[in-house]
Formats: structure tokens, C-alpha cells, sequence
């Protein structure tokens, strides 16, 4: 299997994540990208490409253009400032408080946040933009190659029509979605097995019926992103009955798991969609370091081979996955169960 991926990853390189009232280093590190790229060599998988630049029109047909103005000048603009560490936003457009932009510097960082730990520092935007770049590239090739892996880093599925957080600043695997309908396919599903629900890509396609989207992921009462992601979201006017949320207790093990797996692509076929995009996240391990899921390596291998069965043009786009020691073969595992199933 062929695999994009672009070295400006490394830009995004945060400083500080605000966890467990302290700053910490981030879990969403630039070495995570540098232990799949080592197994997927050592593994013999396939070879690794750098993606084109495809500029600013695929990114504004999912993202609001006042957000994505945000991303690209808020770094220089914090700069320019006398704070000393990365920007963090700290207050937000709560409850009946007024829902508009403001002016300031803080003010603009609490509109478009939806979560505080995750800082902007220098060379955010450029990485985020070569993530997005990566999923495009990787979805431009989907029909000659059959299937394919878009490396993508920093991650996407948090990101929202016109927020970032949970690591995430583009969505790369809806901006994927869109271009794959621009280029004339009719129908896409997105399967988002990362550890967190996928309330970005949920809320961008969430009026839509030309995006199935379904999500396995741990219960939002127990665990973040904690405000979308229920049972009783199935989408909203043409979109209803094209949204579907599998969330799982804390500390679920693979076979219950695995019966999640089987009903959304169950569902999934019954959509027939012209391409599947998986949002791959591999937190559900064992060993994640801020997650619950009990998933074994090889259980990751098991899952690829399901997956395969649906016999659809399949892109891969990478988003959570925190234990470093193991976070090359799990990812490569899916892969290669994949291919093998
Ligand atoms: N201190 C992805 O897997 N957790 N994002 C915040 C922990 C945020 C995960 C609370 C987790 C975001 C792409
Ligand atoms: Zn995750």
C-alpha cells in the first residue's frame, strides 16, 4: 500500500498541553509520525511519497473562510504580543452569550477553540496545511491505487466547520470526502475508529446525505470531546439517518468492540458508497496513555481484514494513537490486516 505523508509535519510542535492542571509535552508529538514510518519500511509495506500542494479551494469547501483566516495569521499576531508562552484560549461563547468574533486577540482564540489543551505555536498553520495536503494527495490517487494511506499528522476529526481542538485543526479526512465528491463520486461513507468520537466530521456532514459518517468510539458522558458524540445524533434534515454514533464503555475490550465494527459496516453496505475514507485512530490500544480501550496489536490486524470485506476503495486517514513504543505496528497492522483480508 502506498503512503503520503510530508515531512512539514514536524512544524506543528507544541510546547504545552494543558493536562491535569499543568502543562505538560503534548501527547500529539512529531515522533509518532517517525515510528509508522519505520515500521512501515521495516514491514516492507510500500513506499512513501511526499503529497503536492493543492492551495486554499479544498480547504474552503468544508471550512468557514473566517476560520481558516484565523489559523493562518494567529500565530504572527500572538507573536507580535508580549505573552511568553503558546496561544491558549481562555474564555468562550458559552451558554446565551453572544455568538460573534470579537477583535481581540483572546476573544478570536475562544471562538474558534473548542478545547483548551491544545495550544497554537509557531508553524501550526503550515502543518496543518501539509496534513490537509496529505489527505488530498492521498484521495487523488484513490482510484488507480485501490487503497491507500494519507499519513497525516496533526490529526483532523476534532476539527469542526469553523473550531479546532482535540489536537486537530483541519479536518484532513473531510476535506479528503469533499474532494473525492467534487471529482464525481456520489456517495462517501467515513468510519472514524479513533478512541475519541469524531464530533468535527460529524458536525460538517451533519445535514448531508451525500456523507455517511459513523463513529466507534468510548461513551461522551465518560471521556472527550464529551459534547457530541450520543447514540440519539442521527443527523438533521437531508442528513437524517446519515449520522451514526457507536460509543462503548470505558475499558471495552475487543470482542464487544468488534461487534460495533460489524454493525457500521453493515450499515456501510447498505449505503454502498464509491469509496469508504477511515479515520484511524489507534488510541483504542491497551496501552494508550490517555485512553481506555483494551485493543491488543493483533487485534488491530483482525479489524483490518474486516474492514476489507466490504470490498470498497478504502483511504486511510491517520488521527489519534498516544503509545509511542507502539503505535508503528498497530497502525501498520490495520494496514496490513487490510491487505491481507
Ligand atoms: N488531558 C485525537 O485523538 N484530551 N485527539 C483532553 C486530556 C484531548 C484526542 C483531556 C484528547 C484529544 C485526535
Ligand atoms: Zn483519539
Amino acid at each position: 500500500m502506498l503512503t503520503i505523508h510530508c515531512e512539514k509535519h514536524r512544524l506543528r510542535n507544541s510546547k504545552t498541553e494543558l493536562a491535569g492542571g499543568v502543562f505538560v509535552e503534548p501527547f500529539e508529538r512529531p515522533s509518532r509520525m517517525d515510528h509508522i514510518t519505520k515500521r512501515i519500511r521495516e514491514t516492507g509495506l510500500g513506499d512513501i511519497i511526499e503529497p503536492q500542494d493543492f492551495g486554499m479551494d479544498p480547504i474552503l469547501r468544508i471550512h468557514d473562510a473566517g476560520f481558516v483566516e484565523f489559523l493562518s495569521t494567529i500565530w504572527e499576531e500572538w507573536k507580535a504580543t508580549d505573552a511568553k508562552g503558546e496561544a491558549i484560549a481562555c474564555s468562550w461563547p458559552a451558554r446565551r452569550m453572544v455568538q460573534v468574533c470579537p477583535d481581540d486577540i483572546l476573544g478570536k482564540l475562544g471562538y474558534y477553540c473548542l478545547a483548551t489543551e491544545t495550544s497554537i505555536s509557531e508553524g501550526t498553520w503550515e502543518a496543518a496545511l501539509s496534513s490537509a495536503n496529505t489527505a488530498l494527495d492521498a484521495a487523488g490517487r484513490l482510484k488507480d491505487e485501490g487503497s491507500i494511506f494519507a499519513l497525516c499528522r496533526p490529526p483532523g476529526h476534532h476539527a469542526a466547520l469553523d473550531m479546532y481542538g482535540g489536537y486537530c485543526f483541519l479536518n484532513n479526512a473531510a476535506i479528503a470526502a469533499q474532494s473525492l465528491l467534487d471529482k464525481g463520486a456520489k456517495r462517501i461513507a467515513i468510519l472514524d475508529v479513533d478512541y475519541h468520537h469524531g464530533n468535527g466530521t460529524q458536525d460538517i456532514f451533519y445535514t448531508r446525505d451525500d456523507v455517511l459518517f459513523i463513529s466507534l468510539h468510548c461513551d461522551p458522558n465518560h471521556e472527550f470531546p464529551n459534547f457530541l458524540g450520543y447514540a440519539n445524533e442521527t443527523g438533521e434534515g437531508a442528513g437524517e439517518g446519515f449520522n451514526l454514533n457507536l460509543p462503548m464503555k470505558p475499558g471495552t475490550q475487543f470482542d464487544e468492540w468488534r461487534d460495533n465494527l460489524k454493525a457500521a459496516l453493515d450499515r456501510i453496505a447498505e449505503y454502498a458508497p464509491d469509496a469508504l475514507i477511515i479515520s484511524l485512530g489507534v488510541d483504542t490500544f491497551k496501552n494508550d496513555p490517555i485512553s481506555s480501550f483494551k485493543l491488543e496489536s493483533d487485534d488491530f490486524t483482525t479489524y483490518g481484514a474486516d474492514i476489507k470485506q466490504l470490498g470498497l476503495p478504502t483511504l486511510f486517514v491517520m488521527e489519534g494513537g498516544y503509545d509511542i513504543g507502539e503505535i508503528g505496528v498497530n497502525t501498520v497492522n490495520v494496514l496490513q490486516g487490510f491487505e491481507a483480508g
